[in-house]
């Protein structure tokens, strides 16, 4: 019973209560936590699903109807008639309308998340068989980023979802995030900022986001990439402006990519 009620609040209530994870029984979309997002949940939930809902309630009333009243008992001697003009008109010109004004704001989408703003922080994701590597480019840092088994979950991790180094971006931050990958084909998927590129071997693809809320965020590899698929989780931790330069520092130390100079060294240790 008390499933049955978390299904239909979870259909008729928005989604205020998600966090930024699947949840157990979710039919909606996750919280949007970028404009990109937020487009995306409106264009879906005011324009295609009141679409969706019109044209099945119009289908299944003319199934009904049809069956009702052209029933062998009702109608012995069925029409002979197979052509229409008025009606085949109607039922090519009404779909096309349909299609175009779905078609419009679904460009102006598109061409919006098309559009890289001025970068402020820039992430390279590369998909490997099975985990991702990131860099960031300007600040001479590298590093892999692993599933965390179930066995070793701590508090609050998320099964299948949490890994070990997760990527750090600063809040409201244009944050440009390139995507290749090195063996097979890859996705790089964010749900709650509305991202989702393929990482293709030998090519670069670029997009952008910009997180409003301080927190966690979890997205999966979205292109089957082989048997541990399911097993390259992407954690994205976004936290404030000072936070990030807390990170940074740790990082560059960590996770340098180049060797770093003594006297270099000492300036990031002594912060
Ligand atoms: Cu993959």
């Amino acid at each position: 019973m008390n499933k049955i009620l978390y299904i239909f609040t979870s259909i008729f209530i928005t989604s205020s209560a998600f966090a930024n994870q699947p949840k157990d029984w979710q039919l909606g979309f996750q919280n949007p936590a970028s404009d990109g997002m937020r487009d995306i949940v409106n264009f879906h939930n005011n324009l295609l699903l009141p679409i969706i809902i019109a044209i099945s309630v119009f289908v299944l009333f003319l199934m009904v109807y049809a069956c009702i009243r052209f029933r062998a008992s009702k109608n012995p001697n069925p029409s002979t008639t197979t052509h229409n003009v008025t009606v085949e008109i109607l039922w090519t010109l009404i779909p096309c309308l349909i299609l175009i004004v779905m078609a419009v704001p679904s460009f102006k989408i598109l061409y919006k998340q098309d559009t890289i703003p001025k970068a402020d922080v820039t992430v390279k994701a590369i998909g490997y068989q099975w985990y991702w590597g990131y860099e960031y480019p300007d600040e001479n840092i590298i590093f892999e980023s692993y599933m965390i088994e179930e066995e070793d979950l701590r508090e609050n991790q998320p099964r299948l979802l949490a890994v070990d180094n997760e990527v750090v971006v600063p809040v409201n931050k244009v944050i440009k995030v390139l995507i290749t990958a090195n063996d097979v084909l890859h996705a790089w998927a964010l749900p709650s900022f509305g991202v989702k590129r393929d990482a293709v071997p030998g090519r670069i693809n670029e997009t952008w986001f910009k997180a409003e809320k301080i927190g966690t965020y979890y997205g999966q590899c979205s292109e089957l990439c082989g048997i541990k698929h399911a097993f390259m989780p992407i954690t994205v931790r976004v936290v404030s402006e000072e936070d990030y330069k807390d990170w940074l520092m740790g990082a560059k130390i960590e996770f340098a990519k180049e060797i770093i100079e003594k006297d270099q060294f000492k300036k990031l240790a002594s912060k």
